[in-house]
């Protein structure tokens, strides 16, 4: 086939979601928020719940995310995103409503409120982008850096006894009686980014069958903090973040009823 045609609208057969505007994305190159932007809005669209959704934008890179997707959007506080989102589904039971969430607005500064949402089973939808540091304030440690990790403010790598151990979020949240469903996912390769979105979709409809509380955490890159290309950044992603947190569902409460 020629180019020519490969570009003809009748041969078209993957598109840029409706619900992702054309604005210019201020990521990075490599950056995973951008793909995972894109999912939440196919996600949305594919389940017809465009004038239903409300997203809840953290402090962070994806502080912008309501610049890109045209749904609802509230603007939470550092870490309190949980908080708002429980009070926004519960004042207005029929919407779906999810907060997007950094590890250092997630797992250090809303550490209680993410913990008690989900233990409350309020019926949100949490994403996690997990990238193991700050990435919008220059690169500072999070509870989520590895061991020997070096960011900004710690140059020659996390030591335990400094700093303590990396904190795996998406295993407490597996623990606690609220959570439906709890998944780690990643977006670095075709097949990474389908499973994303098919876990995205089941703790989206969960969300509105009123199933508890869904936490999707994404394991992603943030090659310029990290100081690496896009690909050197994914092959070190998948060489240290994987094995410290492991890709697949933790939880699925729907599954565990069904044995
Ligand atoms: C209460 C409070 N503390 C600190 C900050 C400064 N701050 C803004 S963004 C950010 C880092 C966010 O990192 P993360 O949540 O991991 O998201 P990323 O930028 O890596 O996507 C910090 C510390 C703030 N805005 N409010």
């Amino acid at each position: 086939m020629d180019i020519i045609d490969i570009i003809k609208p009748e041969n078209l057969v993957y598109k840029k979601p409706d619900l992702l505007n054309d604005n210019d994305m201020h990521y990075c190159p490599g950056c995973s928020h951008g793909v995972v932007h894109k999912l939440v809005a196919e996600v949305i669209d594919e389940m017809g719940l465009t004038d239903k959704a409300v997203g809840i934008s953290p402090v962070g890179c994806a502080v912008f995310i309501y610049n890109y997707i045209d749904i609802d959007w509230q603007e939470a506080a550092h870490g309190r995103a949980p908080a708002l989102a429980s009070a926004i589904k519960r004042l207005w039971p029929s919407r779906l409503v999810f907060t997007y969430q950094g590890d250092g607005d997630l797992a250090c500064i809303g550490t209680a409120e993410t913990i008690h949402a989900l233990n409350r089973g309020e019926n949100i939808t949490i994403i996690f982008i997990n990238n193991a540091i700050y990435g919008m304030t220059g690169g500072q440690m999070a509870p989520t850096t590895l061991m020997g990790m070096a960011t900004a403010t710690c140059p020659t790598g996390r030591q335990v006894e400094l700093h303590g151990y990396p904190l795996k979020m998406t295993e407490i949240a597996a623990q606690l009686e609220g959570t439906a469903y709890v998944t780690r996912q990643s977006v670095h390769t075709v097949g990474a980014i389908r499973k994303a979105k098919r876990a995205i979709k089941k703790a989206f409809e969960n969300s509105m069958n009123g199933a508890g509380s869904n936490l999707v955490e994404i394991v992603s890159t943030c090659s310029a903090g990290w100081k690496m290309t896009p690909v050197e950044a994914n092959k070190w992603m998948v060489e240290n973040m994987f094995p410290y947190y492991p890709l697949g569902d933790l939880k699925d409460k729907s599954k565990e009823l069904n044995k």
